[in-house]
């Protein structure tokens, strides 16, 4: 199975070349000054990432190990920005439940590195699951999803925004919340969103791209659930990004 080589260095350079505004992360710094790269969104802004250093990936994982890029809504940075203080750590991991997470704003985006490992397009169906946290499948807060192999060519899936949100991220709620009582879940089983790679066509993946799509679904049913009146929490979500068939 094809598995292609992580970030090159002309990835990198072109990170420099065509997005002065963005500063990658160099690392996924747990420290406590460690805060993800940040840019102004721009859609879609589908530019190279730099991947998580190799300490930090250096598990067998299942679930995503860092934010690789941050680019958050201006207005929900100004509301208080939910979870931006802590992004690795909120994002990394198994899911957390409702206030584990970092709030995108209405169309920011996000870029997860899911490690050397990442995810592979296994026959058997869905190869990674995205958990956001909607309360119910009445309250969506979708995004596109993206991926890709190197950091620099990004596919996307179809994702039905201003209609039934079929193919998006954000719509299904998490069932389970580690570290109470859910021993035994799986990633099949634990609620959120699932993706199978069959559909862009690719064998193997290490980065997804969440860009919010939440103007698009509410605009289209009087909605108004966009920033600024979320207190910093407005768009989608992210949780956690699990696996299905690590090491496969
Ligand atoms: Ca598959
Ligand atoms: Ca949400
Ligand atoms: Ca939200
Ligand atoms: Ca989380």
């Amino acid at each position: 199975m094809l598995r292609l080589t992580p970030v090159s260095p002309a990835c990198r350079s072109l990170v420099a070349a065509s997005f002065a505004a963005v500063v990658c992360l160099a690392a996924c710094d747990s420290g406590d000054d460690a805060v993800a790269s940040k840019s102004p969104p721009i859609e879609p802004w589908t530019g190279c990432v730099e991947p998580c250093t190799d300490e930090e990936i250096a598990e067998a994982q299942t679930y995503g190990r860092c934010a690789a890029h941050f680019s958050p809504a201006e207005a929900t940075v100004e509301a208080g920005g939910h979870g931006h203080d802590d992004v690795h750590s909120l994002v990394a991991g198994p899911p957390g439940g409702a206030t584990d997470v970092v709030s995108l704003g209405c169309g920011g985006s996000i870029v997860i590195d899911l490690g050397l490992d990442g995810a592979y397009n296994s026959d058997s169906g869905p190869d990674f699951v995205v958990f956001e946290n909607p309360f119910s499948v009445d309250f969506p807060e979708p995004a596109e999803v993206w991926v890709s192999a190197d950091g620099c060519e990004w596919l996307k899936f179809d994702c039905a925004a201003d209609g039934d949100l079929d193919g998006c991220a954000g719509r299904t709620p998490t069932e389970a919340v580690w570290d109470e009582g859910t021993e035994g879940w799986g990633a099949l089983s634990a609620g959120g969103d699932t993706f199978d790679l069959e559909a862009v066509g690719v064998d193997w993946i290490r980065f997804v791209r969440l860009i919010d799509r939440s103007e698009s679904y509410w605009s289209a049913r009087d909605g108004d659930w966009c920033d600024p009146g979320m207190g910093g929490k407005g768009g989608f979500d992210l949780d956690a990004i699990a696996v299905v068939n690590p090491n496969l």
